[in-house]
């Protein structure tokens, strides 16, 4: 499949931080999918931003000794989490309602024994989490270097550090806060580059008997769903169970039990200790399992990924090319990061996709990074029905399919393509 996506002048690259090894156990890594020169998947921009707008070479990788799937390069973390960053937990009513429910269920599990326990986010977003778990009576500090989300953290009450995580910023924050007694993480860990710096700043900051909790895109969702789009910038890592068990064992934590949950197309909520006798358990065993059952330390397993997600990738652009050659006008509902990836590899820009749709007041107005799709208020979609709208944010589906029912009541159809390419 061509793209005709113009390479950008090499002069637009961004600052990257390069490995050929694996960063969790230093094996030469085997890279498995090159997508080229690609923008920021969070890049959003103003058409008079077009010509600064900076790339970086995406390659995925897989270590073939602890079976770590990773970027090559990852642009450096300040060109990536800034002042303008576009993402905001709250986005998703859904999402609101899971880190509610997480709230209650870690603090009912594991915090109703400490009177006024201290909680530490990493990645705090907009405190969607922190802030229940403050009402729980915890005492909350959130770590958040973006700072539109941050501020509307604190604008909740609470308070947000918005330094980078790393061991200084540890050692820092034990100093003036003490040890925590939970370190909780939601779609953040996998986004730092130098796993071990966050697992030793992790390990140093906790309490003896605490618990770090963090749950993330699960690669075996990703193999499984074939979801090429969840390859990303941000995205420096894909994490497993079996990687994560031995990334925290080298920093003298254990894993000892672990969920798979659905957001984000599929996650894993990882649970770990500083206590080594705590046994592993079952739910995590059979997870371990599943994963040797899968073929996930095999390097066939990454080789049958591509050809399947190209072969998702060919059925979707058919799929389109049809449409256009039938006259049917089509735009997208949702200008996600995941979308970035999918709009660069079918090349997918105004000439088949003339808009897309999102709730985000700061992308709306903006163009989609590389493509250059105009972004449209939800208003504009409801005033403009196309004939199809590609649901970029197909693991909202039931929460956007529930305000949308209108659409497909005047005959309009949705196009999704996870798990399968089809018309709903
Ligand atoms: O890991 C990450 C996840 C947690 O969030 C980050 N790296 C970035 C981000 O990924 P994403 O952009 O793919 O997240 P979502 O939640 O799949 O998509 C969010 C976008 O979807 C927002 O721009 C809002 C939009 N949206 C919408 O327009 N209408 C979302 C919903 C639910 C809607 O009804």
């Amino acid at each position: 499949m061509s793209s005709t996506f113009d390479k950008p002048h090499a002069l637009n690259r961004l600052p990257v931080t390069r490995t050929e090894t694996c960063r969790a156990c230093k094996t030469p890594l085997i890279s498995f999918f090159d997508f080229g020169m690609m923008p920021l998947a969070n890049g959003f921009l103003f058409p008079n931003q077009v010509a600064d707008e900076k790339f970086y070479h995406l390659v995925s990788a897989v270590c073939p000794s602890c079976f770590l799937v990773q970027l090559l390069e990852q642009p450096m973390p300040d060109s990536m989490f800034h002042d303008q960053y576009p993402f905001f937990t709250s986005s998703s009513k859904e999402m609101t309602v899971h880190f509610q429910k997480t709230a209650l269920e870690i603090h009912k599990k594991l915090l109703s024994f400490s009177p006024n326990p201290f909680v530490i986010e990493i990645g705090s977003n907009d405190g969607t989490f922190l802030h229940a778990m403050q009402q729980l009576g915890s005492k909350c500090l959130g770590i958040e270097p973006s700072q539109g989300p941050a501020q509307r953290a604190k604008q909740l009450g609470l308070e947000v550090d918005s330094r980078f995580f790393n061991p200084q910023t540890a050692a820092s924050i034990q100093q003036t806060h003490g040890n925590a007694d939970l370190i909780y993480a939601a779609n953040a860990i996998c986004h730092i580059s130098d796993i071990h710096s966050v697992f030793t700043g992790i390990k140093s900051l906790l309490q003896p008997d605490g618990f770090f909790i963090f749950e993330d895109p699960y690669w075996l969702d990703v193999l499984e769903k074939k979801s090429i789009d969840q390859i990303y910038d941000e995205h420096a890592y894909l994490f497993h169970a079996h990687a994560i068990e031995k990334i925290a064992s080298q920093n003298g934590l254990k894993l000892f039990h672990a969920e798979r949950i659905n957001t984000h197309g599929g996650s894993l909520r990882y649970f770990l200790c500083a206590d080594h006798q705590r046994e592993q358990s079952k739910e995590l065993l059979s997870i371990l399992e599943k994963e040797q059952e899968t073929g996930l330390n095999q390097l066939e397993t990454y080789h049958e990924f591509r050809l399947a997600c190209l072969e998702q990738l060919n059925q979707l652009h058919r799929l389109l090319t049809d449409l256009t050659m039938r006259q049917k006008s089509i735009a997208g509902y949702a200008a996600t990061s995941k979308s970035t990836t999918l709009l660069h590899l079918l090349n997918l820009n105004t000439s088949i996709i003339p808009w897309i749709c999102d709730s985000t007041p700061e992308k709306q107005g903006k163009l989609t990074p590389g493509t250059h799709i105009p972004i449209v208020s939800p208003k504009f979609f409801h005033e403009n029905y196309p004939d199809c709208a590609i649901l970029f944010a197909y693991n909202h589906e039931k929460e956007i399919f529930e305000k949308e029912t209108d659409f497909r009541l005047q005959g309009k159809q949705w196009i999704s393509y996870v798990p399968s390419v089809r018309i709903l």
